[in-house]
């Protein structure tokens, strides 16, 4: 019997390219640019424990997090490949404090910027846990040249792609352009991400729910009353569920938006903004949970609506299941008034 048909990445996201109209191609080209840089962090990544580039570099990046070896090298990797690439005018990483102007002729006409965190959950990767590349293509806003702060202080509704690669048991790129979500599994036979999980739809419910419960005690009263909710013994709610937190966003997000869940990274009295970054951790991530149909806000408002207003902002998130989103959300209304000091 004929087996099915592979298909690449490169081959579907050209089939969709005709969806766009006007498309020129360059978006499609983006895509390429940055399935090649991740195939290369891949394979660094896979033989992370062999060769000298787990540990850290010594320096904090402006996040104040220590800097691992690996999150150099990848940041390295898709700043290269989109720099040699020419299909994005700019660059927003987590791991440069400032944006990235390219300015090579090509560049500066592009009609795209990327904002990326080439290498997240990397205080995982010394226990070898799963970690990810999170990315977000937009439209410049200006109108040719050197890009401006304003391309990329843009709502993630603004967003004209987005997506994820994790490094897991397998290695699998997973993003939308808009027009629904699939997955593509990297084949090392042949070096190609191949369509694994086509039009990936998140459960509307699930049994788990991610959050990092150690700090639960700094958590508002509306969310302490969902987690304990949660761990009510319920039978026709199929409750308690479970708490799963592996510490890396992206592989939380996969295994939500795959088996349905919810995953929460809140505000605390000492950090109201929370930890996560918008423009390249939050609004991509929302995009997708959004295309597969589920929910994503700060507790209040759709991350998608937030209008960024810094580079490196940080967020409020909750995201997941919608029918789990509605209760964590009506725990939130009920006691917004109790305060959490
Ligand atoms: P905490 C990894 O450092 C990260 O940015 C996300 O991938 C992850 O969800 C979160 O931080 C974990 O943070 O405070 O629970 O260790």
């Amino acid at each position: 019997m004929l087996e099915k048909k592979l298909v690449t990445l490169d081959e579907f996201v050209l089939e969709k390219q005709s969806e766009f109209p006007f498309a020129s191609g360059d978006l499609t080209r983006l895509l390429s640019d940055i399935s090649l840089a991740a195939k290369i962090v891949n394979r660094e990544v896979n033989k992370a424990g062999l060769v000298d580039i787990i540990g850290t570099t010594g320096h904090n990046n402006i996040q104040g997090e220590v800097v691992k070896k690996l999150d150099v090298f990848a940041n390295e990797q898709f700043i290269h490949a989109l720099t040699v690439g020419g299909y994005c005018c700019g660059i927003a990483s987590e791991e440069t404090d400032e944006y990235i102007a390219l300015d090579s002729p090509h560049a500066r006409d592009a009609q795209y910027i990327v904002c990326i965190d080439p290498l997240d959950g990397s205080s995982n990767i010394d226990v070898n846990v799963s970690i990810g590349t999170i990315f977000s293509i937009l439209r410049r806003k200006s109108l040719t040249g050197p890009c401006t702060l304003e391309d990329f202080l843009q709502k993630g509704c603004e967003q004209v792609a987005a997506g994820y690669v994790i490094y897991g048991s397998s290695t699998m790129m997973v993003y939308t352009t808009g027009k629904g979500v699939n997955g593509f599994t990297l084949d090392p036979s042949i070096g190609e991400f191949c369509l694994s999980h086509p039009k990936i739809q998140m459960p509307e419910t699930g049994k788990t729910y991610s959050v990092n419960q150690g700090y639960f005690q700094k958590f508002e009263e509306g969310l302490k009353q969902f987690i304990m909710w949660c761990q009510e013994i319920d039978d026709d709610s199929n409750r308690p569920y479970s708490l799963r937190y592996i510490g890396s966003m992206v592989a939380d997000i996969h295994r939500n938006l795959i088996t349905g869940g919810i995953f929460i990274y809140p505000a605390t009295y000492e950090h109201p903004n929370g930890k996560l970054r918008m423009l390249y951790e939050c609004n991509p991530l929302s995009f997708i949970v959004e295309q597969a149909g589920g929910r994503a806000t700060n507790g209040h408002q759709k991350i998608l609506e937030l209008q960024p207003v810094e580079l490196h902002q940080r967020t409020p998130i909750f995201m997941g299941s919608k029918l789990m989103m509605d209760h964590v959300e009506s725990f939130l209304n009920d006691y917004a008034s109790v305060s959490n000091k």
